[in-house]
């Protein structure tokens, strides 16, 4: 009986030398040292011996066992210790290595005009508004002298709001639109009744309209002034100001006579073409972009008194100026941004939109 259990100590210290992991380990351990175990078995035995044997083999076996859960207690630590030195092995990490930079963007090219005309205005006093897009077609209309059924409106060709049921949707104020143009926002200005007005309010318009020079969704940029005394020389001093700002100080601006409903008189906004300096010709050839030498901007004007008074005020004691501009249109004019189709803007092509 002492035999066999030096012989299963001396076994089982040669199987643990070639165990590999912490799994075959445990598998050892059972066979071994386990209730059923090989140990288990032998010391069943001690049973049948007589007392002074038992005195004898006894000692034999707590000697062993001591002796294999020591060895048992050396391998685990061996190949907990292995096993550490892989892991670490396969997620070794050089941390002074350069880190991969996540991909920065960019403000889109109508979000970057749109900052910069709000800090040309800022700097002439013009505080940024907003206005309703979804609006009444009163504010959009009436309230700007285009009462209803006027032809005139047929020109900001609308889209109306239908509701769940498919008809047109209305409210106290008639009937509800995509706003067509940022001139809504002038009477809705006015109602605030916080006085003298110079407020620039950039939006989103819409108009069912589509293509090369149209969008279906564009945005304007509308100044407002509306103060006891304004003047047309006030009107072209701004308009001068934001050419100069924005398209470099060489460029001059002119006031051609036009047609609104909402100003009176009205122009037409035009700036000096930056390609040919506002000549119309490039060595004897018409210029390509402008043909004669001017670009329209957009449309200004002396708001008429009829808008003063839907704004609830006296026009014998105010009067004010306005003006109305696409920013798309605006920002393409500016040296360096010829692109021959507007729509391009809004494609959410990368290639295009990462160039600017
Ligand atoms: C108006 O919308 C007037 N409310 C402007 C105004 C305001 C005049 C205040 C006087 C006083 P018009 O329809 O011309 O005007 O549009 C003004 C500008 O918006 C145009 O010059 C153009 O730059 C831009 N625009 C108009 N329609 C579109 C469109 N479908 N896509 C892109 N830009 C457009």
């Amino acid at each position: 009986m002492e035999n066999e259990l030096r012989q299963l100590a001396s076994e089982s210290e040669k199987q643990l030398i070639g165990l590999k992991d912490l799994a075959a380990l445990e598998v050892l351990k059972i066979e071994v040292l386990g209730r059923k175990g090989k140990l288990a078995e032998i010391m069943k035995g001690i049973a049948t011996l007589s007392v002074d044997e038992k005195k004898v083999i006894g000692q034999v076996a707590n000697e062993v066992k001591a002796a294999i859960e020591t060895g048992f207690a050396a391998a685990e630590s061996r190949l907990a210790g292995a096993a550490e030195e892989s892991k670490n092995a396969a997620e070794w990490l050089d941390v002074s290595l350069p880190g991969v930079k996540p991909g920065v963007g960019h403000l889109h090219l109508t979000t970057q005009a749109i900052e910069d005309i709000t800090n040309i205005f800022a700097h002439l006093g013009f505080v940024r508004s907003r206005h309703p897009e979804v609006d009444w077609d009163y504010y959009a209309f009436e309230a700007v002298n285009m009462p209803k059924d006027h032809p005139a409106r047929d020109d900001w060709e609308t889209f109306f709001i239908a509701g769940a049921d498919g008809e047109q949707m209305t409210g106290k104020k008639g009937k509800i639109v995509l706003t067509p143009h940022t001139s809504n926002g002038q009477v809705r200005e006015m109602e605030k009744g916080v006085l003298p007005i110079r407020m620039v309010s950039i939006g989103k318009c819409y108009r069912r309209q589509a293509s090369a020079r149209h969008l279906p969704m564009f945005h304007q940029f509308e100044g407002l002034v509306v103060d006891k005394k304004s003047s047309v020389t006030e009107l072209k001093g701004v308009c001068d100001y934001f050419a100069k700002s924005y398209f470099g100080p060489d460029r001059v601006t002119r006031l051609r006579p036009y047609h609104f409903r909402f100003t009176e008189p009205s122009f037409e906004l035009d700036i000096s073409c930056g390609v040919c300096g506002g000549v119309g010709k490039i060595d004897g050839v018409k210029c390509k972009l402008c043909k004669e030498g001017w670009l329209e901007l957009g449309g200004a004007g002396m708001v008429h008194p009829n808008v003063i008074k839907a704004g609830g005020l006296d026009p014998d004691e105010y009067s004010g100026f306005a003006f109305g501009w696409g920013v798309e249109r605006t920002m393409m004019m500016r040296a360096g941004i010829n692109i021959d189709d507007i729509r391009l803007l809004y494609r959410d092509d990368l290639r295009f939109i990462r160039q600017f």
